[in-house]
Order: C-alpha cells, then sequence, then structure tokens
C-alpha cells in the first residue's frame, strides 16, 4: 500500500514595521487573510526601518528612496518573512530585483486633512490667521499650501502621529497637515477639523492604500494576496505610480494626484509645484481604466511639456547638496 506524504502548509510570514500604525495596518491585513485561508497560519514579525531610527532630520533632507522599507525588503529577500504592507505611499516606485507589488488594498479616505490646535478650534484654512504655524514635512503639502495660502509660516515636523499631536496640543504650531487616512486607522478621525478638497491639496501617490511586498517568484504568496487585492484602488494607484516613476519622483518632492473612476473610465490628475509656492503645474487625463500605466505616463509627458521637469531639477538641485 502506498501512502502519500503531505506535508503541512507553511506558516505565512508577514513582516512590518514597529509603529503603531503600521501594526494596526499589518493586523488588518493578517485578519482579511485569515478570513480567506482560515485553515492557514499567518504569523507578524516586525522590523524597524531606517526611518523610524533617524527621527530628528527633515523627510526630504535624507533623500533616501525605500527609508521606510529597505529591512523588510532585505528580511523577503533573505526568506525570513514571506510578505512585507506598507502605506503603498511610503513604496518606492521601483523595487528591487527579485521583490514585486504582490497586491493593492481597498484605500481608505486619500485626503490630506487638518487638524488645528484647541485654541483655534471650528477654524479651518480659509479661517486661519495670518501667520498662523503649520506643521508638516511633506514637500508636497509645503508646496500648495504655500501657492494656497501664501501667509501661513511652515515648520518641519517628524515622529509618529501622537508625538506630533503631542506637540500641536503643546502649543508649538497652530495647526498640522495629516494623512486622513493615518488619523482614521488609529481611531483619531475626531481630530480632524478639514478633510482639505483636493482642489487645494492633491494627495500623494498611492495614500490611503495599502501596498504587499512580496517575492516575484513565490506564486503561492502572489497567489494568497490575490484574495485581498481592491482591483479599482489596485487601478488607481498603477496610474498614480507610473506618473511619479515617469517623473522619477520619489518620497520627497512636491508631486501630487488625485484618481477617480468613473465606469470603466480613470480620471488621473496631477500637478508638480515650486516649494516656495510661486508655481504650480496641474493637468487631468482621462482614458480606460485597463490602460492605467498608460495614463499615469500620459500625463507626466503632457506636464513636462508644461516645465515640470525645470521645477524638479531646481528642488532636486537644492535638496540633494
Ligand atoms: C510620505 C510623505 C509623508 C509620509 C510625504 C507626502 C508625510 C510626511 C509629513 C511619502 N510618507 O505625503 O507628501 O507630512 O511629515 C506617512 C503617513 C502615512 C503613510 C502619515 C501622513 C499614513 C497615511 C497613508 C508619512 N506614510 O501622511 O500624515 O497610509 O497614506
Amino acid at each position: 500500500m502506498s501512502s502519500t506524504v503531505t506535508s503541512p502548509a507553511r506558516t505565512i510570514r508577514i513582516g512590518s514595521r514597529k509603529s503603531q500604525l503600521a501594526l494596526v495596518q499589518t493586523y488588518w491585513v493578517q485578519e482579511q487573510l485569515k478570513k480567506h485561508y482560515p485553515d492557514r497560519d499567518f504569523e507578524v514579525q516586525t522590523m524597524s526601518t531606517h526611518g523610524d531610527k533617524i527621527l530628528d532630520v527633515a523627510l526630504s533632507k535624507i533623500g533616501d528612496k525605500g527609508l521606510f522599507t529597505k529591512e523588510l525588503e532585505v528580511g523577503m529577500l533573505n526568506q525570513e518573512i514571506d510578505l512585507a504592507v506598507h502605506s503603498l505611499k511610503d513604496l518606492p516606485t521601483a523595487l528591487p530585483e527579485g521583490l514585486v507589488l504582490g497586491c493593492v488594498t481597498e484605500r481608505e479616505n486619500p485626503a490630506d486633512a487638518l487638524v488645528v490646535h484647541a485654541k483655534h478650534q471650528g477654524k479651518q484654512l480659509d479661517t486661519l490667521p495670518e501667520g498662523a504655524v503649520i506643521g508638516t514635512s511633506s514637500l508636497r503639502r509645503l508646496a500648495q499650501l504655500r501657492y494656497h495660502f501664501p501667509h501661513f509660516t511652515f515648520k518641519d515636523i517628524r515622529g509618529n502621529l501622537n508625538t506630533r499631536l503631542g506637540k500641536l496640543d503643546a502649543g508649538e504650531f497652530d495647526a498640522l497637515i495629516l494623512a486622513a487616512a493615518g488619523l482614521k486607522r488609529l481611531d483619531m478621525s475626531d481630530r480632524i477639523h478639514q478633510v482639505i478638497p483636493s482642489e487645494i491639496s492633491l494627495h500623494a501617490v498611492g495614500q490611503g492604500a495599502l501596498g504587499i511586498e512580496c517575492r516575484g517568484d513565490d506564486p503561492e504568496i502572489l497567489d494568497v494576496l490575490k484574495a485581498i487585492e481592491h482591483s479599482p484602488t489596485a487601478q488607481r494607484c498603477y496610474a498614480e505610480r507610473a506618473f511619479l516613476r515617469e517623473l522619477e519622483g520619489g518620497c520627497q518632492v512636491p508631486i501630487g494626484v488625485n484618481t477617480e473612476i468613473k465606469g470603466n473610465s480613470l480620471i488621473l490628475t496631477g500637478m508638480v509645484a515650486r516649494l516656495d509656492g510661486t508655481s504650480l503645474i496641474k493637468d487631468t487625463v482621462t482614458g480606460e481604466a485597463t490602460e492605467a500605466e498608460a495614463l499615469g505616463v500620459e500625463l507626466a509627458q503632457l506636464l513636462r511639456q508644461q516645465g515640470a521637469q525645470e521645477i524638479l531639477d531646481e528642488i532636486f538641485a537644492q535638496i540633494q547638496r
């Protein structure tokens, strides 16, 4: 008699940064996977990334792609973990050889949000006083807000969400600009005073979505991840990422986007702005949602014809001193 030996399915190891937001996101992914594959085991392994360790330097001055992802990527390539959960906007558009974007999950509201100090309760961007100190370390937020509200003062801020809110409450800032999605995931939506309209601030590429990275030669994991992919979010984010990649922008450039799916169409808006807020180039393209990446490339070329490259070259020269 012959016997069949079936080896037990391997435990799937999920890598995560240690920040509170990263962990909330990773446990959410673990739970979704568990729902689809109740018989499989998923375990979470945490790692610190370079970006978690240097908290005192402005993001834009670090100038390193993959600041929040590299250690996790090394872990995947060394077979220590099988997949890594990232805020998609922190995942560079070019991934290391051997790794792929295995899936994109359903997006939260991708907009930026205004959080004000208690003394400005009820105020919004257009009612905050002249000279109000706005905390952000995003060049994208800085450039767009300067363009629309040149009378504010802008100050760098780093650290996790709680640290930032603590600095706001202590009176170091009059208001902060943060991703609505991050506040929502940490159950702090009540701190949002204004969801900033896209006419004022186009969000970062991939903002509000989670991107799960894995090895390209691991068909089993790629298949497992398909169950939690959200295809409309993925199409929008592929268009946004193609736009950013074509403009060769990293996470420290004043580039913003907005996408919308209507039927089979995808509408992509993108902008590039000068850091001092003196000029802002913005345009929109529409096409088939299935041609998402081509649309991103088309928009990048359109903005380049309108002078986007000159703005970017000027900024690269400034931040890579
Ligand atoms: C990137 C930026 C910021 C983060 C730059 C940008 C914001 C930095 C700052 C690429 N990553 O948005 O123009 O404002 O000081 C980050 C946040 C989230 C993921 C927090 C935030 C949560 C939201 C999400 C930091 N990465 O943007 O307030 O999942 O999209």
